[in-house]
């Protein structure tokens, strides 16, 4: 049995838009979207995580709001995707580690860029409570 490692990301909805970050590493990852986050660390809550890493990766104070139904394995053993929704409080993103590039996306705009595989259903969850407002 491999050990159980959550990985969170937040969709980061501003205006009626989700934020798309660039991944830059590792090479078979690089040049595909994503939403931001990464691992929880030991005696962490997956929003807390998931506040650090947006902090870490945006240079931005976020809040997550709730929880997209669902939970996704990667492609390491072991490893499973969770995601937020969230809303920044204060600061603009940035891609500071790990990105190269953010976009902010409209509902209609979701296939402009390349996510990552294990991204894509709560991409399309999110574009629909965006469309719902
Ligand atoms: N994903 C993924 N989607 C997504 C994230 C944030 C992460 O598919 N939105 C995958 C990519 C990696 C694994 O989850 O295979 C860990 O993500 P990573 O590298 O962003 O997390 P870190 O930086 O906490 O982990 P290490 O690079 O291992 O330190």
């Amino acid at each position: 049995m491999s050990e159980r490692v959550v990985v969170v990301a937040g969709a980061l909805c501003r205006a009626g838009r989700l934020l798309a970050a660039r991944r830059s590493a590792p090479a078979q990852l690089a040049g595909r979207w994503e939403l931001p986050g990464g691992k929880l660390e030991p005696g962490e809550s997956p929003e807390q995580a998931l506040v650090r890493e947006l902090y870490e990766e945006l240079g931005v104070r976020a809040e997550p709001l709730r929880r997209i139904e669902g939970e996704w394995p990667l492609g390491r053993p072991g490893y499973v995707l969770q995601v937020w929704t969230a809303r920044l409080i204060s600061g603009e993103p940035r891609p500071l580690e790990d990105h190269d590039a953010l976009r902010w996306l409209a509902p209609d705009e979701m296939d402009a860029v390349d996510w990552l595989d294990h991204d894509r259903p709560a991409v399309a969850e999110a574009a629909r409570l965006l469309r719902q407002g």
